[in-house]
């Protein structure tokens, strides 16, 4: 089935197991910011972020300042938020250790 938009329904359950993801305020899209405990583990993070998301071929956008990764996830094929960015959540939560 061809990637789509998260429905009401599904975006009322998308954040429910994602703590710390909220909407972002201007798109159709969910945001979070990682703290490490300096550079290198966050680069350690985005390394291992960056594998996981070649590998689903799913991306996303961010910026890094020292210990900080803010995030933002959203679906460029289907221009807003679909299931893909709630996995790729999932995956870097737990890269994160939390
Ligand atoms: N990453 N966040 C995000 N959204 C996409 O739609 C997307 C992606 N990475 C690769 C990808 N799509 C491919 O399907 C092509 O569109 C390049």
């Amino acid at each position: 089935m061809a990637i789509h938009t998260l429905t009401d329904a599904e975006r009322a359950g998308a954040l429910e197991n994602l703590p710390g993801w909220t909407h972002a305020p201007t798109r159709d899209a969910i945001t979070k910011s990682f703290r490490f405990k300096d550079f290198s583990a966050a680069w350690g993070f985005m390394s291992q972020v960056a594998l996981a998301a070649e590998k689903a071929d799913h991306h996303p956008e961010w910026t890094n300042v020292y210990n900080r990764v803010d995030v933002l996830l959203t679906t460029h094929d289907c221009n807003g938020l679909s299931a893909r960015d709630v996995a790729l959540a999932a995956v870097m939560d737990g890269l994160a250790g939390e």
